[in-house]
C-alpha cells in the first residue's frame, strides 16, 4: 500500500536529503506534504517530477498523513510531533526532543530495530555522531562484550546547518583575501561567543551542561547507553568541531569484555556488520576519511588497532556522512522498517 508522508523541516539540511532519498528509494508515497517554518513557506521543491510548494507547519497539516518525519529542530518538535500523533500519524523525530523519554524508542535499525515495535507513537532518531558510533559498537559488543568507550569526534561543519557551512565559506575567502574573520553562528547559534571555524578547530558543540560536558558529549554518552540497553557501560566524549563540510569522524577507544580477542576478530565481525564497511589496511594507506565517505549511506570503519597497554583495549576510527545514516538515511531506514514488519500501528 501507499503512504501520506510529511516531512516538517522540508527546506533545512536533513530534510533535503529526507526528501532526495525518499525519491531515490522509491518510498512507497501516496501524498508528500512538505512543510516548514513560517519564514521559509512558500518553497519549491521538485518531487517526483512534481513542484511541490512548501507548506508552514501547523497541527492541522497533519490530518490525514500517515508518517511524519520532522528535523526541523527540537522546539519545533515539541511543539508539532504530539499534535501530529493526536491526528493519527507515526512521527519519525530527528532532534534530542524525546531521545531520552523512557517511551520514545531510539533507534538504528542496524542495532535495535525491535524497540520499534512498542513505539507510542514516536520514534527518535539518534544524534549523528552517536548513530556512527553505535553502529560500530554492536558486532563488537555482541560477540566480545563491552566495558568502556571514550571517543574524540572532528564533526563536520554541515552538523550545525546549513548557515553554518555557509559561515565557514565566508571565513575561507576572509582569510584568502587577508581580510578578518567574522563569526556569528558556531560553535552555537544562541550562545554567547562566536569563535572562527575556518582553519581552526572548536571543543564546544551545542551548549555547556552544569557537569561541563556539552550537550553533544552527553547526547553521545546517554544515547549510546540507550540504544545497547546498558546502562552499566562506561561512555565518556569529547566532541570537536573542525572546518569541512560533510562527514563526522571519531577517534574511538574501547575495552571488551572477552580476553584474547584479536584485531582480526574485529576486522571479521565489522565486515559481517549491515551498514558497516571496512577499509583498514596501512600497507596501501587505506582508511576512511570525511571526503571519501560523504554521499555515501554506510559507516566506515578503519585504522583497528590493539591497545599497547591495555589486553582488552582497542583503537578505531569511523566515518559517516552525517546528513545521510547520521541523520537523513537511519529517519527513512526507520520509517521503512515500520511499513515493513507492520509496525505503524502504534501500542
Ligand atoms: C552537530 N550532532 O554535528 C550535531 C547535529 O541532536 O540531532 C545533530 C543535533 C541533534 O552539530
Amino acid at each position: 500500500s501507499l503512504y501520506n508522508v510529511a516531512v516538517v523541516g522540508a527546506t533545512g539540511a536533513v530534510g533535503q536529503k529526507i526528501i532526495s532519498l525518499l525519491q531515490e528509494k522509491k518510498f512507497p508515497i501516496n501524498e508528500i506534504k512538505l512543510l516548514s517554518s513560517k519564514r521559509s513557506a512558500g518553497t519549491k521543491i521538485r518531487f517526483n517530477d512534481k513542484t511541490i510548494t512548501v507548506e508552514e507547519a501547523t497541527p492541522d497539516s497533519f490530518e490525514g498523513v500517515d508518517i511524519a518525519l520532522f528535523s526541523a529542530g527540537g522546539s519545533v518538535s515539541k511543539q508539532l510531533a504530539k499534535e501530529a500523533v493526536k491526528r493519527g500519524a507515526v512521527v519519525v523525530d530527528n532532534t534530542s526532543a524525546f531521545r531520552m523519554d523512557e517511551k520514545v524508542p531510539l533507534v538504528v535499525p542496524e542495532v535495535n530495530e525491535e524497540d520499534l515495535a512498542r513505539h507510542e507513537g514516536i520514534i527518535a532518531n539518534p544524534n549523528c555522531s552517536t548513530i556512527q558510533m553505535v553502529t560500530a559498537l554492536k558486532p563488537i559488543r555482541d560477540h566480545f562484550g563491552l566495558k568502556r568507550v571514550i571517543v574524540s569526534t572532528y564533526q563536520a561543519v554541515s552538523g550545525a546547518g546549513n548557515q553554518a557551512v555557509e559561515e565557514l565559506e565566508k571565513q575561507v575567502e576572509q582569510y584568502m583575501n587577508k581580510e578578518e574573520m567574522t563569526a556569528d553562528i558556531l560553535p552555537v547559534k544562541g550562545d554567547k561567543k562566536h569563535y572562527p571555524i575556518a582553519f581552526n578547530a572548536l571543543p564546544q558543540i551545542d551548549v555547556f551542561q552544569d557537569n561541563g560536558y556539552t550537550f553533544e558529549e552527553m547526547k553521545m554518552i546517554n544515547e549510546t547507553k540507550k540504544i545497547l540497553h546498558d546502562d552499566s557501560l562506561s561512555v565518556a566524549a569529547t566532541c570537536v568541531r573542525l572546518p569541512f563540510i560533510t562527514s563526522h569522524a571519531e577517534s574511538v577507544y574501547i575495552e571488551v569484555e572477552k580476553k584474547g580477542v584479536t584485531v582480526g576478530d574485529l576486522w571479521k565481525v565489522l565486515e559481517e556488520q549491515p551498514g558497516v564497511t571496512v577499509m583498514d589496511d596501512p600497507a596501501t594507506q587505506t582508511y576512511p576519511t570525511p571526503l571519501q565517505a560523504a554521499n555515501k549511506e554506510d559507516v566506515f570503519v578503519g585504522r583497528v588497532r590493539k591497545d599497547l597497554d591495555h589486553e582488552k583495549g582497542f583503537h578505531f576510527w569511523v566515518v559517516s556522512d552525517n546528513l545521510l545514516k547520521g541523520a537523513a538515511w537511519n529517519t527513512v531506514q526507520i520509517a521503512s522498517s515500520l511499513i515493513q514488519n507492520n509496525w505503524l500501528q502504534k501500542k
